[in-house]
């Protein structure tokens, strides 16, 4: 398939979050800036429970003999650097011995410290608290025993401040960092395959995506969760823009979440995909991010006979087989029916029960033509969209609708379940697409930064000046009503899947690691 693309990344802003960094900071507002006191400790602080609250400087006594002190970090965060500085009047005798512990009063690590200097380094590991812990090296103690601790954060990837000191990160992991000092800006370099798509949840920190050229190519606010999707293989830039007012060192994650987009298929035969082996009535599951293949659907498993050849949904799932059966406790069930699937189990173990969902007679789906070849679930749970096999004639409160095989066609239910009746009405329009000759066999409903459907037809169609061949999933974005696309974007080729053919298919909503 040959599909220019102009655009080098889509990004799709998901939802506003919630500003709690808005709310911390207007209740900060008025502290005065500027290095903090040297607030004094608060005795008795003996034990890990009476810990005083440190992020900045504190001062205190280890008096008397045998005292020891016992500070709370009110700020840490996994993967950076803890830095424990110390000072001492020249009067006081002390010799400063600082000892961090985890929340479980587990000892990390300990050093005594020179006046005026950097006393330790350490890396924070994952932890729910974390204790500093302030003696005497010599066991001795008194009044005129003064010292003071200082704790801060620090970025370990810094200097990291322009394009060519990028840090390397690599996507899908989590990276700790910190905007500090104030106006502090961060680089990170990294590469993608192309077609990559990432979730970005929002973390406080706007972000300045770059190409290698270091071209401004996007932006992700600081208030939304986004998804980034990368069209071309290549080195891209990230620069960190934060633009709130400044009340001390930020942390923040970076951390571009590697984004799947599983997919569901039903084929015509037999065969074998990954290890995992299906026949036609059943449902298999592709995984594009991990490229592995999984059973969904094994109609065996709850006595469903023949091929599968439209569905919708993934636990709740609506089912149409080409062969007419007998059905325990549904009763017949023709190729013109959709059958409802609630599932208490779903994989190589499928088990559940089964019901009527769409009496094809009852709404006009009689002849051989208008057997169902795909099936979607629409918005309410009273619609089902679908396409039929070949010409239909449906009818309407006054005449009738016809439709050709390569349509969409909506049934609004207008009984609740068991759908008995409803009102019909095109959705999508082969003709009015171009479309020609060619038979719609997939369908589902979906959202790629534009609602739209997900189409797959028997035979090569060319749509948007670009040829699709059978097994391809096109995306066709639109709007709701308007029975052409706008937009279409190849979903998923279908070359992956080799000399099988699929004959139905559900996109399923994205999934993140
Ligand atoms: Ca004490
Ligand atoms: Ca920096
Ligand atoms: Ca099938
Ligand atoms: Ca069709």
């Amino acid at each position: 398939m040959i599909h220019y693309r102009w655009l080098r990344i889509v990004l799709v802003l998901l939802a506003v979050a919630f500003l709690p960094g808005l709310t911390i900071a207007l209740a900060q507002e008025g502290a005065a800036a500027g290095p903090p006191a040297l607030a004094p400790e608060v005795e008795p602080n003996d034990t890990p429970w009476e810990a005083n609250y440190i992020n900045g400087w504190r001062q205190g006594r280890i008096n008397p003999v045998g005292d020891v002190d016992y500070y709370i970090l009110s700020d840490y965060q996994y993967g950076v650097d803890l830095v424990v500085s110390a000072n001492q009047p020249a009067t006081s005798p002390v010799r400063i011995r600082v000892t961090l512990y985890d929340g479980n009063e587990t000892e990390l690590v300990s050093a005594d410290c020179d006046a005026g200097a950097v006393c330790l380094t350490y890396r924070l590991p994952e932890g729910n608290g974390f204790y500093l812990r302030v003696t005497d090296a010599n066991g001795n103690g008194g009044p005129e025993y003064e010292y003071a601790v200082r704790t801060q954060l620090s970025d370990p990837n810094e200097p990291k401040d322009f394009l060519s000191q990028a840090t390397p990160y690599s996507p899908g992991q989590p990276l700790a960092a910190i905007i500090e000092p104030q106006g502090d800006v961060d680089f990170y370099v990294f590469t993608v395959e192309a077609g990559q798509e990432f979730f970005v949840a929002h973390n406080g920190i706007a972000i300045i995506l770059l190409d290698a050229a270091g071209q401004q190519i996007g932006y992700v606010p600081q208030y939304f969760d986004s998804l980034l999707e990368f069209d071309e293989a290549g080195t891209y830039y990230l620069q960190t823009d934060y633009e709130s007012s400044y009340y001390g060192p930020v942390p923040y994650i970076l951390h571009l979440q590697a984004v799947d987009r599983p997919l569901l298929f039903s084929f015509t035969k037999a065969g074998t995909l990954g290890g995992v082996a299906f026949q036609p009535g059943d449902i298999v599951r592709y995984s594009p991010l991990h490229d592995t293949w999984s059973m969904h659907f094994d109609a065996s498993d709850v006595g469903l006979r023949g091929n599968l050849v439209a569905f919708s949904g993934s636990e709740g799932l609506n089912l149409t087989y080409a062969t007419a059966q007998n059905v325990r406790d549904v009763g017949m069930v023709r190729p013109q029916d959709v059958l409802q699937f609630y599932a208490q189990s779903l994989g190589e173990d499928t088990d559940g029960y089964l019901m009527m969902r769409a009496k094809g007679s009852y709404v006009g789906l009689t002849t051989a033509a208008e057997r169902i070849d795909a099936l979607a679930l629409g918005s309410s749970s009273y619609l089902i969209n679908l396409s039929t096999q070949g010409n239909a004639r449906l009818p309407m409160a006054v005449g009738s609708l016809t439709a050709q095989r390569d349509d969409v066609l909506s049934l609004d239910g207008n009984s609740s379940g068991d759908i008995t009746g409803g009102d019909w009405s095109s959705t999508l329009d082969g003709q009015a697409m171009g479309i020609r000759g060619a038979n719609l066999i997939g369908l589902s409903e979906g959202n790629r930064g534009v609602w739209g459907y997900y189409l797959m037809y028997d035979r090569a169609v060319t749509l948007g000046g670009v040829t699709y061949q059978p097994n391809d999933v096109i995306f066709c974005g639109g709007t709701e009503g308007v029975p052409t696309c706008e937009t279409y974007e190849l979903a998923f080729d279908g070359a992956l899947v080799g000399p099988y053919k699929i004959d139905a298919l559900e996109v399923l909503y994205y999934e993140t690691e």
